[in-house]
């Protein structure tokens, strides 16, 4: 089915053809299901601008609409009702089989919405944060809400997929709209099923409030988890540039992405994201309309003025220091007494929380306290309405009003200033209008005042007052002018657009647009400032997903000649020392990289040998190896099948279950996971594999700093450089001492890196940057071959020789238990230490 909606691109109007199904997922549905007193339930329409633009695209290509009934049900809805013959709202002709309500026990909608989405998002996103409470149950409780709305999402697909399939539609891509902050991690889960599933989708988020500085979102414990849930999409919408900016640097920051600020696209494990600016419009002509054909409600007195504010009663709007300006105003300008009256409307709004009625009660005591300081006989300075106003009596106030003051302290866009313009359709009033909303950026003819400069405030709007109409007309023809060329009609297929789900043939699909491959010159950026001209150079690489691609089965992941190449040359340079670090058994590791002249580091740290035939095993428990053998055989015989084996490698072992099919894969991870635990050992997670290591505390980080201790005593911050590319293991060990990478194509991983890069093709990229740079370098003396003896001992022998490795032999030690096998010879640091082989 194809859907043919007009698109007001500028003055024209374009058609343009819906060409896949629409699927939206917004918190609550487009409208209120209520029960009446026979318990049956009923559709009340919502006739929100949002509402008004989306809903009749899905029901026109058949989509589907995702969300909360609005009820707290016992059990999930069994049925949606039919809408009633009467409604005329736009979304009458959305039938119960395109609506999925999703359901949230009680107790949980409470932690999920109250405590994550208003308690922590709403105000952290505002740059509120001391307003914000970072809580990790009802953290937890929004991620359980968020999973629930992709299965039902995936739900969705998987029917949309049946009835394109039925139509022959295989080329159609159904579109996933997700909306707002309360469902920021949902298409983590959804992502990652349909890549499983291969179901065939775009997907997009839209977030309609600002998104903030990275200064402002490090402060959420969770950031990266919310920045991979937003980057799971193909495309993330926000109103203004200056969200997508702030997401941007996000992503840079946190996550080390790729960006690219000019063309606006991230890039995370290999797929790009666009991200675009999409400014919500209002539905213009319909609010034109009410103000045309609605009566009068204000009775005003000769020559009284009416200055309106509308609002949901929140903290972000300003209420309070718009009020305060108010009373300055009349303070300062004593003439607009008895002549100016304050029209407040204030919807009420999440009255379950605490910060909004004690918000009530300090408008009802200030404008109170207003009101009995000004007041006359006949005129009180502030007309106070705490509740809902009807479309119609809206319209009306915002026609008959001569200034709107629209002064959020931070607000996505607010529609409010755009419906004010829309309804001067008489002679024009002034907006006065806060440039910390997203609106304020874009209605440039407003008078743009700063909330919390109450003084000013007071100024602007005695200005307003007296602005000549000539000024007035000009400014407010050019608002509306925008405001009608923009509209929610313009902001829906700017959408659509964006998603090549429109059908206009002259065009490639945007999303196909990608970020130019990795060159040489992201890693100047990465890499320029640590590497520099005089420091040595310490490279310590982990070998499998690093230097090797993942494969099937250890023995077939092959490092890439070229990367061999690259490391043996670096490894003839005089200032560049190599470390591979793995979780394969020394011997092995050694094998795969087949290079002399580096330092090996199997089973995760646990034996090193450097170059020069320096050995260090850390110590393992006597009885280890014998449960270890006990482990194998359970993991053998309960769940070595389905593609799933166990590799047992010296001290280590792997139970791998990439092969196993993936709809039993959880099952098969919990019960070998039981079985790790029963048999005494913490399962370790590894690339779609568990692993059991020895009960010692010796890691990978600590293991790292063991080869950088051995190699340059211990004060080398100074004189070394330290690049590490990996995984997670020792990514904390390193931090703030190594420039880090974290080497990994899952798309959401929580990582300490600095920079994420995919896989091996991009680490042979940064090794070749680092090839070029060392290459730079002045040539120095021609070193020896790697070293053969004690450090000492060739110093000793040979002065001119230039000496990197193992520089002071008396800092090594530290705190670790260690032993070193020096081609036979024994060198003992430390007291506590245990030989081994
Ligand atoms: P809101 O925070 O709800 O929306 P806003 O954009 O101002 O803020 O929209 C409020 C809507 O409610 C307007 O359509 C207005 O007419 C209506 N309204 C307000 N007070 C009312 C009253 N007393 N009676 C009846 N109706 C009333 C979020 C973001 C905004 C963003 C929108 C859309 O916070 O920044 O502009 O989404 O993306």
């Amino acid at each position: 089915m194809e859907t043919t909606i007009l698109c007001t691109e500028q003055s024209d109007m374009v058609q343009h053809h819906i060409t896949a199904p629409l699927i939206v997922v917004s918190n609550r549905l487009p409208f209120v299901l209520q029960r009446n007193k026979d318990g049956e339930l009923s559709r009340k329409p919502s006739a929100g601008g949002l509402v008004t633009a989306v809903a009749p695209v899905v029901v026109d290509c058949g989509g589907l609409w995702i969300g909360w009934s609005g009820l707290h049900t016992e059990e999930p809805l069994e049925f949606i009702p039919e809408s009633d013959p009467d409604d005329k709202a736009p979304t009458a002709g959305l039938l119960s089989k395109q609506v999925i309500a999703v359901h949230i026990p009680e107790r949980e909608f409470d932690d999920f919405y109250n405590g994550c989405c208003n308690g922590t998002f709403w105000p952290l996103f505002h740059s509120m944060p001391d307003r914000a409470v970072f809580k990790a149950h009802t953290w937890d409780a929004y991620c359980r809400v968020n999973k629930e709305f992709a299965s039902r999402t995936l739900e969705a697909l998987r029917k949309s997929a049946k009835e394109l399939d039925d139509q022959e539609r295989f080329e159609t891509c159904p579109v996933v709209w997700i909306h707002d902050y309360q469902l920021l991690v949902a298409a983590t889960t959804i992502r990652q099923v349909v890549e499983e599933e291969k179901l065939r989708c775009k997907l997009a988020f839209f977030l309609h409030i600002p998104f903030p500085s990275w200064d402002i979102m490090r402060l959420f414990p969770w950031d990266d988890e919310i920045l991979q849930g937003m980057l799971a999409c193909d495309m993330v919408g926000f109103h203004i540039e200056d969200y997508c900016l702030n997401f941007i640097d996000c992503c840079s920051r946190r996550l080390g992405c790729r960006v690219d600020r000019n063309n606006m696209l991230v890039e995370l494990a290999g797929r790009t994201v666009h991200i675009k600016a999409l400014p919500i419009g209002i539905p213009f002509d319909r609010f034109v309309q009410l103000a045309e054909n609605t009566p009068r409600f204000l009775k005003l007195a000769e020559s009284e003025k009416i200055i309106l504010g509308v609002d949901r009663l929140d903290y972000t709007k300003g209420l309070v220091h718009r009020i305060l300006a108010f009373e300055r105003l009349l303070e300062k300008y004593p003439e607009h007494v008895e002549k100016v009256t304050l029209l407040q409307i204030s919807v009420p709004s999440r009255t379950d929380v605490r910060e909004y009625r004690q918000l009530k009660e300090e408008m009802d005591q200030l404008v109170g306290r207003i009101n009995g300081r000004f007041s006359m006989p006949n005129w009180s300075p502030i007309r106070y309405i705490y509740g809902g106003v009807t479309q119609e009596q809206l319209a009306a106030f915002y026609r008959d009003s001569a200034v709107a003051l629209v002064t959020p302290l931070r607000d996505g866009m607010n529609l409010v200033a755009k419906e004010y313009v829309a309804c001067q359709i008489k002679e024009p009033g002034v907006l006065i209008l806060s440039p910390f909303a997203g609106a304020g950026g874009m209605m440039h003819e407003a008078l743009v005042v700063n909330p919390y400069e109450i003084d000013k405030a007071a100024d602007t709007i005695h200005r307003a007052l007296h602005m000549p109409l000539d000024e007035r007309e000009v400014r407010m023809k050019q608002l509306r002018h925008r405001e009608q060329q923009m509209d929610v009609n313009y902001w829906m297929n700017s959408f659509l657009a964006s998603m090549g789900a429109v059908n206009n043939s002259d065009e490639a699909d945007p999303l196909s647009t990608k970020m130019t491959p990795l060159t040489l010159d992201d890693f100047d950026q990465y890499l320029n400032n640590h590497v520099d001209t005089i420091c040595k150079l310490s490279l310590i690489l982990d070998y499998d997903g690093t230097l090797a691609p993942l494969t099937s089965h250890p023995d077939l992941a092959i490092m890439p000649e070229e990367t061999k190449r690259v490391l043996e040359r670096l490894s003839n340079m005089p200032d560049v020392n190599i470390a591979i670090i793995s979780g394969r058994n020394l011997e092995n590791v050694k094998k795969m990289v087949g290079l002399d002249q580096l330092t090996y580091a199997g089973s995760h740290g646990i034996e090193i040998l450097h170059p020069d035939g320096t050995k260090f095993v850390h110590p393992v428990p006597f009885e280890y190896a014998e449960k270890l053998r006990e482990l194998v055989h359970d993991l053998e015989k309960e769940v070595g099948h389905s593609g799933a084996w166990v590799e047992h490698k010296g001290v280590l072992l792997t139970f791998h279950y990439r092969e196993t099919p993936p709809q039993q894969r959880d099952e098969i991870v919990r019960r070998a996971c039981n079985i790790f635990q029963k048999a005494g050992f913490e399962p370790h997670e590894a690339h779609m594999a568990i692993e059991a290591k020895p009960p010692v505390k010796w890691d990978q980080g600590r293991a790292c700093i063991h080869i950088l201790r051995t190699m340059y005593g211990a004060d080398w911050s100074e004189r070394v450089r330290i690049v590490y590319a990996g995984n997670e293991a020792a990514m904390q060990a390193l931090s703030g001492i190594a420039c880090t990478f974290r080497v990994d194509s899952s798309p959401t991983v929580r990582t300490g890196a600095n920079f994420r890069l995919e896989g091996p093709d991009a680490v042979l990229t940064m090794l070749k940057w680092v090839e070029k740079q060392m290459n730079k370098r002045s040539p120095r003396l021609t070193r020896s071959p790697r070293l053969s003896r004690s450090p000492k001992h060739q110093r000793k022998q040979n002065m001119l020789d230039y000496s990197l490795s193992f520089e002071d032999e008396e800092d090594i030690g530290g705190n670790t238990s260690s032993t070193f096998l020096t081609n036979g010879r024994q060198k003992r640091y430390n007291s506590n230490c245990r030989s081994s082989n």
